[in-house]
């Protein structure tokens, strides 16, 4: 069923706790938490518990848990004090675009300058 877990989604697995994760922040909906493979001094993502594969998908099905996602990237960027300076939140879409998990996931980047338009 839509947003249920899914057995083979690792982030789903992040969100059980089978997969230890640095946990940053956490809602009822959210769970926000450092990317493994930092591309910025903070990378932190943010994902709905809820399992879709893609943020458009995620978007489509529940509207309230996609605000979630960005309040707490908004969140996530005032705790890392990165508001000042500016920080990117991103949603690869599509392995021609990057995505590699299809669990919809926000990357939360700053802490340094960032270019546009990016790579
Ligand atoms: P994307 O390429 O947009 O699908 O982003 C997936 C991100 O997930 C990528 O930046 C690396 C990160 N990632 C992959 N495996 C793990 C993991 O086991 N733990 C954490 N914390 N991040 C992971």
């Amino acid at each position: 069923m839509a947003g249920e877990p899914q057995a083979d989604c690792l982030f789903c697995k992040i969100v059980s706790g089978e997969v230890p994760a640095t946990v940053v922040r956490e809602t009822d909906t959210t769970v926000a938490f450092r990317d493994i493979n930092p591309q910025a001094p903070t990378h932190v993502l943010v994902i709905p518990k809820a399992h879709y594969p893609d943020a458009a998908s995620l978007a489509a099905a529940d509207p309230r848990a996609t605000a979630d996602v960005l309040r707490e990237a908004g969140s996530v960027a005032a705790e890392e004090k990165l508001d000042e300076t500016g920080y990117r939140v991103v949603f690869n879409t599509g392995s021609g675009a990057g995505q590699t998990v299809f669990h919809a996931h926000a990357h939360v980047l700053g802490g340094r300058g960032l270019n546009w338009p990016p790579g």
